[in-house]
């Protein structure tokens, strides 16, 4: 139904799977990726099953794994996961009341490594942003009221505060899904305001349910470069994936951003830019079709574009960066 844009070369295998894990996993997918006193480092999601099956998945719990790489493509898992709840279940200040959490993405601005996630919870889903240093111990800074996540720090300040993009929730005042893109800023990582919608789902023609931030935005000549993912709801799909039942597509999409007023779009592409079209995002896996941008890194002029596939294993992709710029404007 969708297809990716020309100016994207994808690898005709994931780069993480369960396979390269020396520990319990089970779906790794959704990582942020940085580049990290001269390494590549990704922090993945790891749902470890608690029910394997002929083509059943449960995902039981949820941990986070940490892997490095010397050229983004061939990565190294650390021997345990870098974040487990049972560590961090009381520190995200809402009594124990958390039951997983996910979707990491990484920011570094001057050394420090910000990560956003987020956590489901008895009473919602928020966003937080924690830091790290050294990948093993998590400072969480952050959480949010629900219902908010997809949660993406700039790599850079401006004006001297933190910017955000992020996705609320609003079911109530909107009666159903639809979920739009919003900005926020912070002098400090614990209070966020001066809030501002960026863009809805009717600005995405590739889009009927939800809009929401992908890897953290690169800074170009142009302004901010930013991926988002797109998606739309089918309800005449019926089995797909080893869900009993899944009617969205996840596409990613494009767009350029104002480098000081980044509420502005200077630009965005009508199609997307990404689409689900290999075996391991279309058919094999958990979910199918899904594309879901975690990490976008700069390397010379190519990108390179990290997203879960399917929900079930992480995959790369690159381009051109002038291209992927003439595409937004
Ligand atoms: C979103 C999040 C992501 C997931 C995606 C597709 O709502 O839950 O973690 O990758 O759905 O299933």
């Amino acid at each position: 139904m969708f297809t990716s844009s020309q100016f994207i070369k994808k690898r005709e295998k994931p780069v993480l799977t369960k396979e390269d894990i020396p520990y319990k996993a089970g779906l790794i997918f959704n990582a942020g990726v940085a580049k990290f006193n001269g390494k590549y480092v990704m922090i993945f999601r790891n749902d470890v099953p608690d029910v394997w099956g002929e083509r059943v998945f449960s995902p039981g719990s949820t941990n986070l794994g940490f892997a490095t790489s010397d050229d983004g493509i061939n990565w190294t898992s650390a021997k345990a996961p870098c974040l487990t709840l049972d560590d961090y279940r009381d520190k995200f200040g809402i009594n124990d009341r958390v039951t997983k959490f996910y979707d990491p993405r990484l920011t570094v601005i001057d050394g420090i490594v910000y990560m956003c996630f987020a956590i489901d919870t008895a009473h919602g889903v928020c966003g937080g942003v924690a830091t790290t240093e050294d990948f093993e111990h998590f400072d969480i800074k952050y959480v949010s009221v629900p219902e908010n996540r997809n949660m993406v720090i700039f790599p850079g300040k401006i004006g001297g505060n933190f910017v955000r993009l992020e996705r609320p929730m609003p079911v109530y005042s909107r009666g159903r899904d639809r979920f739009d893109t919003w900005m926020s800023f912070s002098p400090d990582l614990k209070y966020w305001g001066n809030t501002k919608f960026v863009f809805g789902v009717e600005d995405v023609p590739f889009a009927n349910d939800k809009v929401g931030p992908g890897a953290p935005p690169i800074l170009t000549e142009k302004g901010w470069l930013t991926t988002f993912h797109a998606v739309w709801r089918d309800e005449t799909r019926g089995k797909h994936g080893w869900e009993p039942k899944w009617t969205k597509i996840y596409t990613a999409g494009i767009m350029l951003l104002d480098k000081d007023e980044p509420w502005k779009i200077l630009g965005m592409s009508k199609e997307p830019l990404i689409a689900p079209e290999l075996p391991y995002e279309k058919d094999e896996g958990f979910r199918t079709d899904v594309i879901f941008p975690g990490g976008m890194l700069l390397d010379g002029d190519e990108v390179k574009i990290y997203y879960g596939a399917a929900d079930t294993v992480e995959a790369v992709c690159t381009a051109d960066v002038n291209d992927l710029i003439s595409l937004c404007i």
